[in-house]
């Protein structure tokens, strides 16, 4: 105690000095307000124009022919700078208008300089434009719930994370009658054009609305966001057109300044091993992202595993195995417990293990499991018009639905999606696991992946086999041979009598590996008296039991999970400038009459000076994909290439990170954020090594 008299609180807080150190403001905050980020070289001129970029092709799909006949023949488009242009197009690019901004779904860091990018641009070229943000996401736009930004509340929120100017939400503007709804809004608004700030199903929507408000004159242009980083473009060749959406630098930077500091923990504590799950919901970009920058021992990337062969599997069978493609639960679990066991035969039996949220989509049984769910949720909803979770709110409810499914399957002898194997798979797992695959879909149909306890069902199993290998005797700490040495001695005992007996690697090993058959207090006596190293009558030797109990494994975990906290986090200088100059294209698009265009920046990779903003046609990126049970037109998610530099890196490093050897980790430490100093070079390390062979 200080033995200071007591103030009350009002008082305390009437104090300057009180009042300055619980402001809500602070040096960074203040910096980050008055950053200025760079524009690119097209935007330092007056005005810019478009300009058909040739050289790309896209395989265009059939039904986005016909669906979105009034933008199908978009092509890529380049901006460029214009001086002194001619007094019809300064007036047309000058003119008044009325802009409508949304996101929608996920938060991702850099959406506020979006809004600030377009509402400087536009505010510039007409200082009577007036910018609208429509609150909580798409339903703000079918409900007519907008705000318009004033010049105050784009300052506050200039360079800062979240999406807590305007909100968000997940709703999708899907149906004829929410069509009618937002075409009422933008007219009621007089809205000229209307900004879609979403991932790969909002940019599907932002063509669809596109090409439905054409007639009413309204102009609809998508901007690429998620931290998934699932949002990269290429044209039929292979040629990059946006090679990362905004948002995934940050929550990448932020996920791996975590885990880094679980990589020093662990090395420290030499006790746990960290799961740290990170999101993505199906993609695997941010886990191999953060593997990049912290070397973590083990990173396990989804479409990997989906790749997985078990070549033992197919060289013991006589005929094609097909049960050796790809990976199952169980499987997985052994890759995993391989990792863990090499490690602690070196005398680490600590580690960090990073597993990306969206992997069981890549697990075979999983996938089918979500398949057949989304079928069967989609179909119940469209035959009963009732919400299949509405009308079955507890598991148990669920599951005697599913039995029912299996039960008519077999006694009709019909095919079903859902049948008697099924449900015996199913009751195997675990409760809560079950619950998880039965959870409610998104409004787009996708699974949630960040609602399942994925990293507990996969170290549920880790443990069990542990437990086995343990029994097994495979499953031991290595002790280092000088501690060994030295223990015994000073015990006053032979260690070159008892080594030989204790130990499997006796004659060459830098870790001595505890024989297989000595896994317990009874089985190390046994071994023991058989060796004649000690009598019936004597007691094991304190120092012997010592360095068996050091070899006995202790399996501890910690469990993470990185999402929520990475999303929110404030942008990158990289992220800052990027989200920057995104808002600036997308007026320029506006201001040259695009619409059914997403807003993209191209050579990300290299030096500032050389990034070139775009306008990419978003219907012809279109593909037929499952969703809620029926294919629709979609936007292709883009999934980490097995073939990119930045896995191959990952991957060849893979034994170096484990680090299952003597010696120390190779652990990186990636920082955390920083907001001053010069780092806008700074981006992230897949999108630099994917440059590099191109
Ligand atoms: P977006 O695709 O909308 O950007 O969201 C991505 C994401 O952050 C995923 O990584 C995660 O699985 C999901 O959103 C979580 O969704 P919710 O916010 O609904 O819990």
């Amino acid at each position: 105690m200080t033995g200071q008299s007591h103030v009350d609180g009002k008082t305390l807080l009437k104090k300057k000095a009180v009042e300055r150190i619980v402001s809500s403001t602070n040096a960074e905050l203040v910096a980050r307000r008055r950053f200025c980020p760079p524009k690119c070289r097209v935007f330092t001129h007056p005005y810019t124009g478009l300009e058909k970029e040739g050289g790309y092709r896209f395989h265009i799909h059939e039904e986005a022919k016909k669906r979105l006949s009034k933008i199908i023949d978009n092509s890529v488009q380049r901006i460029r700078g214009v001086r002194d242009p001619e007094a019809k197009f300064r007036e047309k690019y000058g003119r008044r208008r009325n802009i409508g901004i949304v996101f929608s779904g996920g938060p991702a860091p850099g959406g506020h300089n979006v809004i600030a990018g377009i509402f400087d641009a536009a505010k510039a070229a007409n200082p009577d434009s007036r910018i609208f943000g429509f609150l909580l996401g798409p339903d703000g736009v079918i409900e007519n719930e907008a705000m318009e930004l004033t010049a105050d509340v784009v300052d506050a929120h200039r360079n800062l994370g979240g999406f807590t100017m305007i909100k968000t939400g997940r709703t999708k503007i899907d149906t004829q009658e929410k069509v009618t709804l937002s075409r009422k809004t933008c007219k009621d608004l007089s809205l000229d054009a209307l900004v879609i700030v979403g991932g790969d199903d909002s940019n599907t929507n932002a063509a669809f609305l596109a090409q439905e408000m054409m007639e009413d004159g309204v102009q609809v242009i998508g901007v690429p966001k998620t931290i998934d980083g699932d949002i990269q473009v290429r044209d039929a060749n292979g040629k990059v057109l946006c090679a990362m959406s905004f948002g995934f630098h940050t929550a990448a930077r932020a996920f791996a300044a975590e885990v880094g500091n679980l990589c020093t923990d662990s090395a420290s504590d030499v006790k746990y091993w960290h799961v740290c799950k990170v999101m993505g919901r199906v993609a695997s970009h941010l886990a191999l992202e953060v593997a990049l920058q912290t070397h973590a021992n083990m990173t396990l990337i989804g479409e990997d595993l989906a790749d997985y062969l078990d070549e033992e599997r197919l060289v013991k069978s006589d005929s094609v195995d097909y049960n050796a493609y790809g990976i199952t639960l169980r499987h997985l679990s052994r890759v995993i417990c391989d990792g863990i066991v090499r490690r602690a035969a070196v005398g680490k039996n600590y580690g960090v293990l990073v597993i990306p949220e969206g992997l069981l989509e890549f697990i075979n049984e999983i996938q089918v499991f979500i398949i057949k769910f989304n079928t069967i949720i989609a179909d119940y909803n469209r035959t009963h018009d009732k919400d299949f979770h509405n009308a079955f709110p507890l598991l148990e409810d669920k599951l005697e639905y599913l039995r029912g499914l299996a039960r008519r399957s077999r006694e009709e002898g019909t095919f079903s999606v859902w049948n008697s194997r099924d449900d015996d798979l199913f009751d195997a797992i675990p409760e809560f696991f079950q619950e998880g695959l039965l959870i409610e879909r998104d409004s787009h149909g996708n699974f949630q992946f960040s609602q399942v306890e994925t990293e507990k069902v996969i170290m549920g199993l880790v443990k069990d086999y542990l437990k086995i290998l343990k029994e097994r005797g495979e499953y031991k700490i290595g002790i280092g041979r000088r501690y060994y040495r030295k223990t015994l001695k000073a015990a006053g005992l032979d260690p070159d009598r008892f080594g030989p007996v204790l130990f499997r690697n006796w004659e060459d090993g830098s870790f001595l590996l505890m024989k297989k058959e000595i896994f317990s207090q009874k089985t190390l006596r046994r071994v023991l008296e058989k060796e004649k190293v000690l009598s019936k009558k004597e007691e094991i030797p304190k120092a012997v039991q010592k360095i068996f109990d050091k070899s006995v494994p202790k399996f501890k975990t910690q469990l993470h999970f990185y999402g929520y906290d990475g999303r929110g986090a404030d942008p990158t200088r990289f992220d800052c400038i990027y989200t920057y100059n995104l808002g600036l294209t997308v007026f320029s698009l506006i201001a040259n009459g695009a619409t059914g265009q997403m807003a993209a920046i191209k050579n990300l990779e290299q030096p500032f000076s050389r990034w070139e903003p775009i306008g990419i046609p978003i219907a012809p990126l279109m593909h037929m994909e499952e969703r809620g049970g029926k294919l629709s037109l979609v936007i292709e998610k883009s999934l980490v290439d097995l073939n990119s530099p930045a896995f191959t890196v990952v991957k060849a490093l893979r034994e170096k990170w484990l680090a299952a050897e003597e010696g120390p980790d190779d652990f990186r430490r990636p920082a955390p954020i920083r907001f001053s100093g010069k780092t806008e070079e700074d981006r992230p390390l897949t999108l630099a090594l994917n440059a590099i062979s191109s």
